[in-house]
């Protein structure tokens, strides 16, 4: 691992931009990566299985699989059930693993704190990232409600790229993102454009649920 041996503090990236590395342990990784191992084996063969998405620039390289609300790509839109087959629910304890994530960051950006009480999120957008795979600059622009992203990296270290909020260019931070860490972006930040424009493959600690790639799981708020 590249900076694993390398002490990590919390820290605030960005004004409404916030890293805690090493949040979840890594048995607490491999539980969440089980559990959606099975969800995926559950939906495997309907509307609502693991795929990469098609958006207007192209094919993703990332593999979603999506918990409480599924987000369709034509036309942008997040649904309740895809032909039908409704799409699983968030369960309490993943909501309740947002909530801390979101009071935790919240307790070293002010930006952060009036999310701290009402934080309810909805859905859970899981990206499966295979050896090669990226995501390019984006906003999470579908949500009505402001409220901020949790998003919790398992697996490959990860370079998170994040920067301002009405275009792609720089300036920009980067951050080395690790098996557990957490990175929490609202207030200011809550639209910035954000992507992974590297993951290094066979990074990743044992133990954590993944033999390769990396699992993103980003929490939102759509109301
Ligand atoms: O994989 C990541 O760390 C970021 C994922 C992301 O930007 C998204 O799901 O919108």
């Amino acid at each position: 691992m590249l900076f694993a041996e390398l002490p990590r503090d919390d820290s605030q990236v960005a004004e409404g931009v916030v890293h805690l590395p090493n949040w979840l342990a890594v048995e607490q990784q491999r539980a969440v990566v089980d559990e959606f191992r099975e969800t995926a084996r559950q939906v495997a063969g309907t509307p609502l299985a693991m795929r990469k998405p098609q958006l207007r620039s192209g094919q993703m390289s990332v593999h979603m699989l999506h918990l409480g609300r599924f987000w369709q790509t034509n036309p942008y839109r997040y649904v309740d059930s895809v032909d039908g087959h409704p799409v699983p629910p968030l369960p309490p304890h993943l909501k309740n693993m947002a909530v801390r994530a979101l009071r935790d960051a919240a307790a070293l950006d002010p930006a952060l704190t009036p999310w701290v009480e009402t934080y309810r999120p909805d859905m859970a957008l899981i990206n499966y990232y295979p050896p090669g795979a990226s995501m390019g600059m984006h906003q999470d622009a579908n949500e009505d409600s402001p409220a901020p992203i949790v998003s919790i990296s398992i697996g490959d270290e990860a370079t998170f790229r994040i920067g301002g909020v009405d275009n792609k260019n720089k300036p920009w931070n980067d951050v080395a993102l690790l098996s557990g860490d957490i990175i929490v972006f609202g207030g200011p930040k809550r639209l910035a454009f954000h992507g992974v424009p590297t993951v290094r493959d066979n990074t990743l600690p044992a133990g954590c649920g993944l033999t390769e790639g990396r699992i993103n799981v980003t929490f939102r708020q759509l109301h």
